[in-house]
């Protein structure tokens, strides 16, 4: 079989490059912030799917456990033309529902959209190895990027989906543009999959961040390599230390890189210097613990009405499917 193309919505380093502009953003207010997206390149996206296999990180294994039980229905439910995936990565949980679909689907297409090139391309030759009768096809982007193209390029029913709990990673004003254009990409009729990890006890929360073999950390603290590689910068990686706590006013896990002594930075190619004391941290991530109930009328609010919803046995990770 002839593989397809992999589709690139735009050159990918040149769009990033332009978003330095959060970088310096971020590094020049107090506290210091960057972007979640800039854990994602290629070692970081490998190193995602490693934080995915491991045993305190429960998010993975109990939203696969959920696809694969239910996929059959959601399909039967569904049953579109287009299966759209925001932020794929190596798409492992998804084929639970591609399998489903092969099963009831004549013909559909597949369109996995990820920021991160390597991990895009391989999925999208093993899939089209393993499913030969959906048409597959990658898409190379960020989200708003995404989500742009999508609304101007509609062919056939769609259902979009956003595993992962994703959309955690998304303040309050963030998630509510992105759900109001994700309404957008959708015609009447047409379904939107998102998975959300629920609230639960501190110490469970904890431990996924901070599991014991430090593949974490070793995430987190890849984001300074990225900006290093990216932005000709020379973060010490070993001046900072990986720290995730729960934050339980806001519901949130937040992950911070700690500086351990008073330093300079310098990112050359965003012509920037940052001072760093001993004792500030940059906050890398925040990931938001939701309630079913106020994220299904937080969805209704954008004309996203859930058809069904289902969880696991602990109620750990919610699946809602909302159709417009
Ligand atoms: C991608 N995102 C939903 C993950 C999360 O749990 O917020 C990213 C992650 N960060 C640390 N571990 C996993």
């Amino acid at each position: 079989m002839i593989a397809q193309p992999l589709t690139v919505l735009d050159h990918h380093y040149q769009e990033l490059k332009d978003d330095g502009k959060d970088v310096i953003k971020g590094l020049s207010q107090t506290p210091k912030t960057l972007s979640p997206k800039y854990f994602y390149d290629d070692p970081g996206s490998l190193l995602f799917e490693k934080i995915c296999e491991l045993p305190e990180y429960y998010p993975t294994r109990t939203e696969a456990w959920i696809l694969n039980q239910y996929a059959d229905e959601i399909a039967a439910i569904t049953n579109c033309c287009e299966l759209i995936e925001l932020g794929s990565g190596s798409s492992t949980k998804t084929q639970a529902l591609l399998t489903a679909y092969q099963k009831i689907a004549d013909s559909c297409r597949y369109l996995p959209i990820d920021v991160s090139g390597g991990i895009l391309k391989t999925s999208v030759l093993q899939l089209q190895e393993k499913y030969p009768d959906i048409n597959i096809h990658g898409l190379l982007g960020t989200y708003e990027q995404a989500l742009v193209h999508l609304e101007s390029n509609y062919l056939q029913s769609r259902m979009l989906f956003f595993l992962g709990s994703s959309l955690g990673n998304f303040n309050p004003e963030e998630c509510d543009s992105f759900l109001t254009q994700v309404a957008r990409t959708l015609q009447p009729g047409d379904f939107f999959l998102l998975g959300i990890d629920l609230q639960k006890p501190k110490d469970i929360l904890e431990a996924a961040y901070n599991d014991s073999q430090g593949v974490t950390a070793a995430f987190n603290l890849n984001m300074l390599s990225h900006l290093n590689w990216r932005f000709q910068g020379d973060f010490d990686i070993s001046l900072f230390k990986h720290q995730a706590i729960y934050n339980g006013v806001d519901n949130r896990i937040e992950m911070h890189l700690h500086c351990q002594r008073s330093h300079w930075v310098n990112l050359a190619a965003l012509d920037l210097k940052v001072s760093f004391e001993a004792g500030e941290s940059i906050l890398t991530e925040i990931s938001r613990k939701f309630d079913l109930a106020t994220m299904e009328k937080q969805l209704q609010s954008k004309g996203l009405n859930t058809v069904k919803t289902w969880t696991d046995g602990k109620g750990w990770f919610g699946l809602i499917l909302c159709q417009v």
